[in-house]
């Protein structure tokens, strides 16, 4: 078996920095070792923009007192239960430096999504280094912060974590470490570094809050310990000029594949989502053009375009006329991976300005299945139109089948991926039936007896700083019969023959939803039972629904407590960094009562 350092060796080797090299030698004296955790493998990595925009940024600006670097989960770590074991005899080190990981001054992890939670306790095992908060001395210990979707809820490693950075981390990363800077040449406790640190926009520092848990779970009140510490923390979303290039530009790569990320946020704001949320920005049109020659000059055979929806770029033709030059003039193919679009921004000039790149795919089935070419991913997100309307979701049936036609007439793309969400509340029987039935439809519709129709299915999840944060969630394990409903009718629909050639339902992720379920709603405690169900050696990518009900009947908890709607007057557990509008929050909560009473009456057309 290799070693890390074999390991490490051969990453070295691929890897690409786009850019001029680092260079450390104008740092201030002794700078901090910031080490980024990443709960992936090498090449997944490589796409966390988020964590390598900061580790970039850290790098190459000369007056932040730090050098940044990052840990991955190596191929050659082994399981032992849970726990990740390095190679007898080495210790858990970074691709940077062969100093171990426990040894940073900073550490920072970054989770996508809150299902993902309790990969924070292996790495920070891995790394040996003491998981809660407390137990961690400033100048002895690193101090930990967090940071991406995966703590939108941030209460729940509130024990844990030392602070949590909310939205962009560009500013407050900066800010935070030459806190802990001073902190240690000054030689301050760690609770007075702490209390700087919770009035830094955009940083949480959970241990600055006292809170009264109420004995079914969550909390009844929330408040700041001390005067200095604000009682509100909101996210940080920041002006393009505020923002890193590496924010837009993947910084590494491993000489194969390129990243850009054109938009932020969404001109929409669909109630359920988290990209509707940051304001819309767009990527600096000349850097991305500098990016794509130094990917050309490397000879990269891949690139990523990573944007909630691609076709809000203003720039997009000139981009794509860009790429298609790049992918004309190459001597090996070149592939351009387009990550999302909205169908009823689809025009026939985009559908064919993408054609023209001659090699095109889609992220999600580049990543999760082989790879399916010619495919453009449609999210009705729900069949009901008044589903549609009510969650604020713009795109009504007749712009799909507007895109339908338009896609009909260009023979380069064969596939259409419809995302749609399972499991929202108030959702009848009527409504899943609706979704097979549409998906029947937008395959006459789109007249291409070969082509398929992909249906990806997403059960309706809660997130926090959404207007749907407090909405009731179905319980996982009943998605899966949802699912089947939806299965059965399509195959009713158009027969065994049909349903395998030309329709493909994706569905299965119950364990990391379960989880998810009660990571979105939980306090503190939750964080705790995953710190126990983790050490008793669960594997939580197979948690079953009685499995995680039998660990909250332990703690005299109810796994239905997370699942059901909160009213309006509650006080979330994510209360302090909650800035939702209470009156559309309310609004939508009382539309969809209104719906569902008028089905229990049958009054519904
Ligand atoms: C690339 C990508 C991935 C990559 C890399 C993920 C990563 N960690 O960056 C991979 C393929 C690994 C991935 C996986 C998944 N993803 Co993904 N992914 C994306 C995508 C397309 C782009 C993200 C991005 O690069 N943004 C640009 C960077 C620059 O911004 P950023 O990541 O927000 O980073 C900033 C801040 O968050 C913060 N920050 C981030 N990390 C840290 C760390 C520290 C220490 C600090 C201080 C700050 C900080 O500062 C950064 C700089 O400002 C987005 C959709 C989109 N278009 O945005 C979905 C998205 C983030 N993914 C999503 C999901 C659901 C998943 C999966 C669960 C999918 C699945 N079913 O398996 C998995 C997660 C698996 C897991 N183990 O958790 C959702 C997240 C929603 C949520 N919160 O649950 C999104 C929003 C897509 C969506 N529409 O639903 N994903
Ligand atoms: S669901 Fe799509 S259109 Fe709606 S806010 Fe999210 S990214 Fe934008």
């Amino acid at each position: 078996m290799q070693t890390i350092e074999e390991e490490i060796q051969k990453i070295q080797d691929r890897e690409i920095i786009v850019g001029a090299p680092y260079d450390f030698t104008e740092k201030p004296k002794k700078p901090l070792r910031v080490v980024f955790l990443l709960p992936y493998g090498h090449e997944y990595s490589l796409l966390c923009m988020g964590p390598l925009a900061l580790y970039d940024l850290i790098n190459r600006r000369k007056d932040v007192p730090a050098v940044a670097e990052r840990a991955i989960i190596y191929d050659c770590l082994t399981e032992d239960g849970q726990r990740l074991r390095t190679p007898a005899g080495e210790t858990y080190r970074s691709i940077e430096s062969a100093a171990p990981v426990a040894e940073a001054d900073i550490i920072g992890v970054s989770i996508t999504n809150s299902g993902d939670l309790p990969s924070f306790f292996r790495l920070l095992d891995l790394a040996g280094i003491p998981r809660r908060s407390e137990e961690r001395r400033l100048g002895r210990h690193p101090l930990v912060v967090g940071g991406n979707g995966g703590f939108a809820n941030p209460e729940i490693l509130g024990d844990y974590l030392d602070a949590i950075a909310l939205g962009e981390g560009e500013q407050s990363m900066l800010q935070l470490i030459d806190i802990v800077r001073d902190g240690l040449d000054e030689g301050r406790p760690k609770d007075a570094v702490l209390e700087r640190m919770s009035q830094v926009p955009g940083l949480y520092v959970p241990s600055m809050y006292s809170y009264e848990l109420r004995p079914s779970g969550g909390i009844s009140s929330v408040k700041p310990r001390r005067l200095t510490v604000p009682a509100k923390v909101h996210a940080q979303y920041l002006g393009v000029e505020d923002l890193h290039d590496a924010h837009w530009v993947a910084p590494i790569i491993d000489g194969t594949c390129g990243m850009i990320v054109p938009t932020l946020g969404c001109r929409w704001a669909c109630h359920f989502c988290t990209l509707g949320v940051p304001s819309f920005r767009q990527a600096p049109f000349d850097l991305l053009m500098s990016y794509i020659d130094k990917l050309e000059e490397i000879g990269a055979s891949q690139i990523i375009i990573s944007s909630p929806t691609f076709t809000q770029y203003g720039k997009r033709y000139r981009l794509l006329d860009r790429l298609r030059e790049y992918s004309g003039r190459a001597a090996n193919k070149v592939t351009t991976i387009i990550g999302s679009v909205r169908a009823d921004e689809l025009s026939a000039r985009y559908l064919s300005a993408v054609s023209e790149l001659g090699e095109f795919g889609h992220l999600f089935t580049e990543l999760k299945l082989s790879s399916t070419r010619g495919i453009v991913t449609i999210a009705p997100e729900f069949a009901s139109a008044d589903l549609v309307a009510m969650f604020n979701k713009t795109m009504t049936l007749q712009r799909v089948h507007k895109s339908i036609n338009l896609l009909k007439e260009n023979e380069d793309f064969a596939h259409i991926m419809l995302y749609f969400i399972v499991g929202a509340p108030g959702e009848t029987r009527e409504d899943r039936a609706a979704i097979a039935d549409y998906a029947v439809d937008i395959f006459n519709r789109f007249e291409r007896p070969d082509g398929t129709i992909i249906l990806k299915l997403q059960q309706f999840m809660p997130k926090p700083n959404t207007v749907s944060q407090r909405l009731p969630m179905s319980d996982p394990d009943h998605t899966e019969e949802f699912v089947q409903e939806i299965q059965d009718r399509l195959r009713a629909l158009v027969g065994d023959q049909a349903y395998e050639r030309n329709y493909r339902v994706l569905w299965g992720e119950s364990s990391r939803l379960l989880l998810e379920s009660v990571c979105l709603r939980g306090d503190r405690r939750i964080g705790r039972i995953l710190e126990r169900l983790y050490d008793d050696g669960m594997d939580l990518t197979a948690l079953t629904g009685e499995q995680l009900r039998k660990v909250l009947d332990a703690e005299d908890l109810d796994h239905s407590y997370y699942l059901r709607e909160l009213s309006i007057d509650e006080v979330v557990p994510w209360e302090v960094v909650d800035s939702v509008d209470t009156a559309q929050e309310a609004e939508l909560i009382r539309a969809l009562k209104e719906r569902t009473a008028h089905d229990a009456s049958g009054r519904r057309e």
